[in-house]
């Protein structure tokens, strides 16, 4: 393919492209007669590559046109728009950077256009009188970032905190100054009214300065026999520099170095001792949200999981760091979602639950109300946004109450959460980090500009209009993974895919949302480590479940729990665990495994998921996955291999179920047409179990394929299911192949994927853009006044379209 290395960096496409097009005028008049031939349409790189290809029938030339500029610029064109007799172009020829140009296909002229044109002639394919309103809603966020840096390398994109690090260090390097505002905002900090780290006795860089170094030189000499904090306390230094005189020591020396000699590095030091967060609100309003028996119920997913998980780090890493301030205050997190009255067997319907294996943490429930009073059963997470913004009120008084105060910090996670966070942080005026698992406009197709035929079914014009008002408002984003801002070489991150979008009838988003945005951050989750731990911890294996597990696994009678049977126990087991959507493509790896007859030799396969009885199912989907199954295992017949288990509750048998599986010296696979991120992956790594998983999203990031695990597409089946078989082939000839993929597995999991790494990054995000915020106060205060109206005039109004659910009686939850 095309490197684009023939691309000066200096040259944009619409300077390049004309010349390109000079050189194979014969056969590009051609190829652009045929993309004009059917009219108005969109078409999508895949199929612009076909056509040329086809038009193109001298082998020669063809490849010249396909090594050539222009291959290059189709290979990075996302989608094209034609409006014969013009095609306009939307090219990314690096992750976030985009152009787009018009090319003329009766005189192949080109020019270059905004993204602002390039959406209005989009537009005219599907709504020619909104393309051609002059005064259509066109909504542009990006102008009320004038005067904020931005990064400027693609691979920087998701080091947000530390280029703001870079950005203050430079900044009070240049201009002594520039430190005032770090002075105020030391002061500034407090808890329940008590002053922390300084008063107001050090009110000005200088007198900081000379305090610390009089503190330094009174703590080197004095401090083992003197009660050096009422001594401190005299020149102005309040309490949570640390816990001792080597602690307080060092923090103060790191603040005199950034004030003196700032660096990047104790940027990011001093910021992460400053005591600045004690108190965490995290939102998930939707969905069942419990710790137990939820996982399987409708919406209710890895978002749980991780937010339970994201919970216990991220108390033990503010209890740790609270002592080494050398302070005595109880930290609080509160999970705040909504309280469903009709349970179904579930504790969704208790207002405060302890989180376990927390000390201070809760789940606090708030109801949903409406005109007709609370409403008592479970919503679609996309039909939630009618009950938003009460559910924002009566959270925030209930917050208020439990807290007996103000929170530091405040979290969202997905659109819903994101949204009354927004609201809140906004009312309080508190540090705001959003997080997204996965943005819904990216999983289907052109769902932006065909929203009218999907709106009556997911209501997209409120979740993207809801996604667009708390990404702006944040003051930092949250992600798992690169891919998930920025995407790969051929992909846009899903974030990215906000950047220049638009609604055809309702709203133009001329620029959403910018991933060079220093405000982005990849703190990439991991699994309990608890929990799922290696299959060769012999000692720390709970064996208690063993006999289920053996039952699970390899009894030969069906029952509710399982059906199918393995004839052969003596083969591995190739194992995945996931939710019956048609995303997750576990019918897709059925078939893979039905049709590869050497695959079927080597190894047994076995999945969690759903149901086995399309009537125990509401979910439409759902129900056309367990029918696909059923018909799937009579195709094959894979009787005698395959074990089909419903979907599971129980995390710790669960991971043993992953080690049982590394006992058989098998793997995991994880087939999804595309995953976010993917925590599944994560916990058979942890357990020591080699894995196969789809480069379709987050995945391709966490395993280095053919080191730590293996890559697989799960849009070319044959050649996954060859993978696979590869694997256990080789690892038939030589032992050790398998081990080596297990051991680089939790290898880099140790590096990268732990609760520990991400809880430090997080707390350091909460403490960096807190004060980042003081800094850009009258910009994002410009800022919040403008997404106030957008709220106020579209997302109110969209809202109201949402139907109101009716409180029928719910039939009873399956307890699988
Ligand atoms: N899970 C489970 N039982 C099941 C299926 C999944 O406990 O039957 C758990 C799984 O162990 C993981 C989470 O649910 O912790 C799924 O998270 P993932 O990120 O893989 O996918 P999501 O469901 O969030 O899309
Ligand atoms: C949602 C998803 O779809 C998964 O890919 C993630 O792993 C999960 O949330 C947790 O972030």
């Amino acid at each position: 393919m095309a490197s684009g290395s023939f691309i000066k960096r200096s040259d944009s496409i619409a300077d390049s492209m004309p010349e390109a097009l000079r050189q194979s005028r014969y056969y590009m008049k051609r190829c652009f007669a045929t993309y004009v031939s059917k009219g108005r349409r969109l078409i999508k790189r895949q199929h612009l590559m076909d056509e040329m290809e086809k038009t193109i029938e001298d082998k020669l030339e063809r490849a010249k046109v396909l090594e050539g500029l222009l291959g290059y610029i189709l290979a990075s064109t996302q989608e094209a728009a034609v409006v014969p007799p013009c095609i306009a172009f939307a090219v990314r020829p690096n992750p976030g950077s985009w152009e787009f140009v018009k090319v003329n296909a009766d005189d192949l002229g080109v020019d270059a256009i905004t993204s602002s044109e390039y959406l209005k002639f989009k537009e005219t394919i599907f709504d020619e009188k909104w393309a051609t309103d002059e005064n259509a809603l066109e909504v542009d966020f990006g102008a009320l970032d004038f005067s904020m840096p931005q990064l400027s390398l693609s691979s920087s994109i998701g080091n947000g905190a530390n280029f703001i690090s870079k950005f203050m260090a430079y900044k009070i390097r240049k201009h002594a100054k520039s430190a005032n505002p770090l002075v105020d905002y030391l002061i500034a900090l407090n808890h329940q009214g008590e002053n922390l780290m300084i008063n107001e006795t050090l009110n000005t860089v200088e007198k900081l300065q000379t305090a610390l170094i009089l503190a330094d030189e009174f703590l080197s000499s004095h401090a083992e026999h003197v009660p050096y904090q009422r001594r401190l306390a005299d020149w102005g230094f309040e309490k949570g520099w640390g816990d001792n005189v080597e602690t307080i020591k060092d923090t103060m020396r790191s603040l005199s170095e950034v004030l003196q000699a700032p660096d990047p590095l104790n940027m990011e030091k001093f910021f992460s001792r400053l005591p600045a967060i004690f108190n965490v609100v995290i939102f998930s309003p939707h969905g069942y949200f419990g710790q137990a028996d939820v996982l399987g119920l409708p919406d209710t997913g890895g978002q749980v999981v991780y937010i339970l998980d994201q919970v216990r780090a991220l108390e033990e890493e503010l209890l740790l760091r609270i002592k080494k301030q050398g302070l005595n205050i109880k930290p609080q997190i509160l999970v705040v979602t909504r309280l469903i009255p009709d349970a179904r067997g579930t504790k969704c319907n208790q207002e405060l639950e302890p989180i376990l294996d927390t000390k201070h943490s809760h789940i606090l429930r708030v109801p949903f109300r409406t005109e007709k009073g609370v409403l008592r059963q479970w919503v679609s997470r996309f039909d939630i946004y009618p009950y938003l913004e009460r559910f924002a009120q009566d959270a925030t008084a209930k917050i208020l109450e439990h807290m007996e105060g103000k929170p530091d910090l405040i979290i969202g996670n997905y659109t819903d959460g994101n949204l009354v966070a927004s609201l809140i942080a906004s009312k309080l005026g508190i540090t705001q980090g959003t997080i997204a698992h996965a943005l819904e406009k990216t999983k289907y197709e052109d769902s932006d500009i065909k929203w009218k035929e999907l709106d009556a079914k997911y209501h997209f014009s409120c979740q993207f209009t809801a996604d667009m008002i708390s990404m702006n408002s944040t003051d930092f984003i949250i992600t798992s993974t690169y891919q998930e801002i920025a995407g790969s070489k051929d992909r846009p991150g899903q974030y990215e895919s906000h950047a220049a979008f638009t609604l055809p009838g309702l709203c133009r988003i001329d620029s959403g949302i910018n991933v060079f945005d220093p405000k982005f951050n990849i703190a990439a989750p991991g699994a309990d480590q608890s929990v799922y731990f290696p299959f060769t911890q012999k000692q720390k294996r709970l064996t208690t479940f063993y006999p289920a597990i053996e039952e699970l696994l390899y009894s030969k009678e069906d029952n509710d729990e399982h059906i199918g049977f393995l004839e052969d126990r003596t083969k591995p087991i190739i194992f995945s665990m996931a939710r019956l959507d048609i995303v997750k493509n576990i019918t897709g790896l059925t078939e893979w495994y039905g049709k590869n007859k050497r695959l079927r030799n080597l190894v047994n396969l076995v999945v969690v998921a759903g149901f086995f009885d399309p009537s125990k199912s509401k979910d439409r989907e759902e129900i056309a996955e367990i029918k696909k199954m059923h018909s799937l295992i009579d195709k094959y017949q894979l009787q005698g291999q395959i074990r089909w288990i419903a979907a599971q509750t129980d995390r710790f048998r669960n991971a043993e179920l992953y080690r049982h599986i590394a006992d058989t010296k098998g793997a995991f696979v994880q087939p999804a047409l595309y995953e976010a991120f993917g925590l599944t992956v994560i916990e058979a790594m942890n357990c020591g179990l080699p894995t196969f998983a789809t480069n379709q999203g987050g995945p391709a990031e966490i395993i280095v394929d053919g080191v730590s695990g293996f890559h697989i597409d799960p849009n070319n089946g044959d050649e996954s299911s060859n993978k696979i078989a590869d694997f256990f082939e080789k690892c038939k000839n030589n032992d050790e192949h398998w081990t080596k993929i297990s051991t680089a597995g939790l290898q880099r999991i140790y590096e990268c994927y732990t609760w520990k790494i991400y809880a430090n990054k997080l707390l350091n995000m909460g403490s960096i853009y807190s004060f980042w915020r003081q800094l850009n106060k009258d910009q994002k205060q410009a800022k919040q006044r403008y997404l106030q109206m957008f709220y106020n005039l579209q997302f109110r109004n969209l809202a109201k379209n949402v139907p109101i659910a009716s409180d029928e009686p719910q039939p009873p939850a399956s307890k699988l």
